[in-house]
């Protein structure tokens, strides 16, 4: 009799496990921050998307629910019993012909808000909307800013800043392979695609210190994933701060290590690849480090800015970014610098600001 109720409570136990192991794991879901949510509206295109996503998020659980139910059901209520062996059935039309058309109707029920979303979006930016060009390379997003004529007034990189309430529209490009732009809580994700011009326009709603995070959503090689970008949106006068700061020339070096670091700079491979405004770095090929010390990460948003993690990129960037096109330049990764050296460039740019 007690080793019948052990057994019992043993099983009961193990039925428990997976149940409360399942509750936990919602409980660990619910907490976690999520940086990246399209629940996050702080653009006007996710406003607009909000509602085929409602639509698909209801359906979508009504048959989730249902079909646990009758699946559960079923397999309780015509479960082989003693002397009632299960009944074997082979088709039924009514049913087949119910259970397609249901999906029919659940199909064009998301269809039509979706295409009304889509079409929303897909609307003509207003002829006062802000110009950017958004370009991508294989590993790290260039931003310019362009005039009404479609001059480029500033190159930067990596970090996108917008003014709150303002229309912007966005040509999408690529220098290498297919990318693709996506700020989860700003708008939906566009393709940049070579040789051909994608588009995207919106308006960032809601303006904050912290950056909302953007990644590239296209396989793109060895790097995809640290292929990142952040958009800063920042109240109108604010942005106009930052964009005049932005547009000026760098200054010289000031300190005796940023000094150093500016004529090694000068003198180094760095240049073929970059521009830093001002000075005779007129490289393209790499991002345009003019203001490269006012950013808040390197490496395509993959660390933070700071003297360490500067030198550790400009050592040895595929230790950071598994196959970045930039070469070694630490002399113990087969480049020519010191580390002494290193650290008087990364001093210099972080004065870049
Ligand atoms: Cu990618």
């Amino acid at each position: 009799m007690r080793a019948t109720r052990l057994g019992l409570t043993s099983l009961r136990g193990r039925r428990l496990l997976p149940l409360l192991a399942l509750v936990l794991l919602v409980a660990l879901l619910v907490a976690c921050d999520a940086p990246q949510s399209t629940t996050e509206i702080a653009g006007n295109n996710n406003d607009k998307l909000w509602e085929p996503y409602r639509v698909v998020l209801v359906l979508a659980a009504i048959v989730f629910v249902l079909v646990l139910v009758l699946t559960l059901g079923f397999s309780i209520w015509f479960r082989e019993r003693p002397g009632r062996p299960a009944r074997q059935i082979h088709g039924n039309t009514r049913l087949e012909v119910i259970w397609t058309l249901i999906p029919v109707a659940i199909v064009a029920m998301i269809a039509i808000p979706t295409f009304d979303a889509l079409f929303k979006i897909d609307k003509d930016p207003p002829a006062d909307a802000m110009k950017i060009e958004a370009i991508g390379h294989q590993w790290w997003f260039e931003f310019r800013y362009l005039d009404d004529k479609g001059e480029t007034v500033l190159t930067t990189a990596n970090e996108l800043h917008l003014p709150e309430g303002k229309p912007v529209t966005i040509a999408l490009r690529s220098v290498d392979v297919i990318h693709s732009f996506w700020v989860p809580a700003i708008s939906g994700k566009v393709d940049m695609i070579p040789g051909h011009d994608n588009n995207i326009s919106f308006t960032a709603t809601k303006a904050r210190p912290e950056p909302y995070l953007g990644q590239c959503a296209e396989l793109c090689g060895l790097s995809h994933a640290n292929m990142r970008f952040r958009v800063f949106v920042q109240a109108p006068a604010d942005f106009d701060n930052w964009m005049s700061d932005q547009k000026k020339d760098s200054t010289s070096a000031t300190g005796d290590l940023a000094s150093e670091g500016e004529q090694l700079f000068a003198q180094s491979a760095c240049i073929g690849c970059h521009t830093v405004r001002g000075t005779s770095a007129q490289g393209k090929v790499g991002p345009d480090l003019t203001h490269v010390g006012s950013r808040t990460t390197v490496a395509a948003g993959t660390l933070e800015n700071n003297a360490q993690n500067l030198a550790r990129w400009i050592r040895n960037s595929a230790d950071v970014k598994p196959g970045s096109k930039m070469p070694p330049q630490g002399a113990s990764a087969g480049g020519t610098l010191t580390d002494d050296q290193i650290a008087a460039i990364a001093a210099y740019l972080l004065s870049l600001r």
